[in-house]
């Protein structure tokens, strides 16, 4: 009898042989990426069919690992790991993209969009385009924008018909100084937050309102710790998609070019789940027991705020929001 030592050599030349054989689906690379709302979602659309473009795309080559309800952390922290590179990828609001890249905070200014077809054709059309390149300076490779939709305003206290309504009301923010900026001008009490934390902040009463898309509200169940909800339609949500940019430089131009496809399809897919829960939002919020102010004065709201907007002005310079407003 050979030493066991010898009898293990047909062994080892099989293992390193079927190792071999098996380099293939071993070339296959995992990527990570991240939401902060759940999967049922307009975000959850946008991630899942990413993945899956880019899989079907690039014959499994990729493995895109799709992570929702800030599993991995809130938008700030995942825009964070995406420019890093601990993540390769996310797809955020914009609300936390202002500390990371200044020149996208003109998208967050309130009232700056009439509604969803004016955003998506800014967006799509050569200003937001440009700006996707203001991304690569900073460590991103932005793919495309998608959205989150239009915010409205809810809270646990009263209903709000007009914009003295709002004011001393303690509301939760993003972590975005131009919604601070603006919010504060309702006479609101701000308090910035992370995603996450939002929900337990409205049970607990640490705020008493907040405000997102009806897409989102539906999507935390926002409904189970408000009572009110106005269709303020205040501000537009822009979302993107982040990739970190040396993961992206990395890869084949065709990968690239899978990889932009796969966005593209991504953001159909995002507005249409948007729009859908536009449409039926309040017939659903309602039947949760919201109790909802669809019609306001959207004038006197944005009268309310013409200080700050002097503010924004100066600030981002007025030709570049009329450049944005009267898009066509
Ligand atoms: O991106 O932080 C927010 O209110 C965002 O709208 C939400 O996380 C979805």
């Amino acid at each position: 009898m050979l030493p066991a030592r010898r009898r293990l050599g047909p062994i080892a030349a099989a293992l390193a042989l079927s190792t071999l054989l098996a380099a293939p689906a071993l070339a296959q690379t995992t990527m990570r990426i991240s939401i902060s709302v759940a999967q049922n979602s307009h975000q959850g659309v946008a991630i899942d069919t990413f993945a899956r473009e880019v899989e079907r795309r690039t014959g499994g080559k990729y493995k895109i690992q799709t992570f929702y309800s800030g599993s991995l952390g809130g938008e700030r922290e995942s825009i964070e790991a995406v420019q890093l590179g601990t993540q390769e990828l996310t797809f955020t609001s914009t609300g936390p993209v202002p500390n990371f890249v200044p020149e996208a905070r003109i998208l967050d200014i309130p009232f700056l969009f009439r509604d969803k077809a004016h955003a998506r054709a800014v967006l799509d059309g050569p200003i937001g385009q440009d700006m996707l390149k203001a991304f690569e300076g900073k460590g991103f490779k932005a793919l495309a924008w998608g959205e989150n939709g239009i915010r409205h305003m809810t809270n646990s206290k009263r209903a709000v018909n007009s914009p003295d309504d709002l004011k001393g009301l303690k509301m939760r923010t993003m972590e975005n100084p131009v919604h601070v900026a603006a919010y504060k001008g309702f006479g609101i009490i701000t308090t910035p937050m992370a995603f996450p934390e939002v929900f337990t902040a409205l049970q607990q009463g640490t705020v008493d309102g907040q405000e997102n898309p009806l897409s989102v509200i539906m999507a935390a169940k926002f409904d189970q710790v408000q009572k009110h909800l106005t269709l303020t339609g205040h501000v537009y949500s822009p979302a993107i998609f982040l990739m970190n940019k040396a993961a992206f430089d990395k890869l084949p131009a065709a990968d690239q070019a899978h990889f932009m496809a796969a966005a593209a399809e991504a953001v159909k897919a995002n507005r249409a789940r948007v729009d859908e829960d536009d449409a039926k939002g309040v017939a659903e919020l309602r039947s949760k027991g919201m109790q909802v102010v669809e019609n306001v004065d959207k004038a006197k709201f944005q009268a309310a705020i013409a200080p700050v907007y002097a503010e924004f002005e100066k600030q981002f310079g007025k030709a570049n929001i009329e450049r944005i407003r009267n898009f066509k």
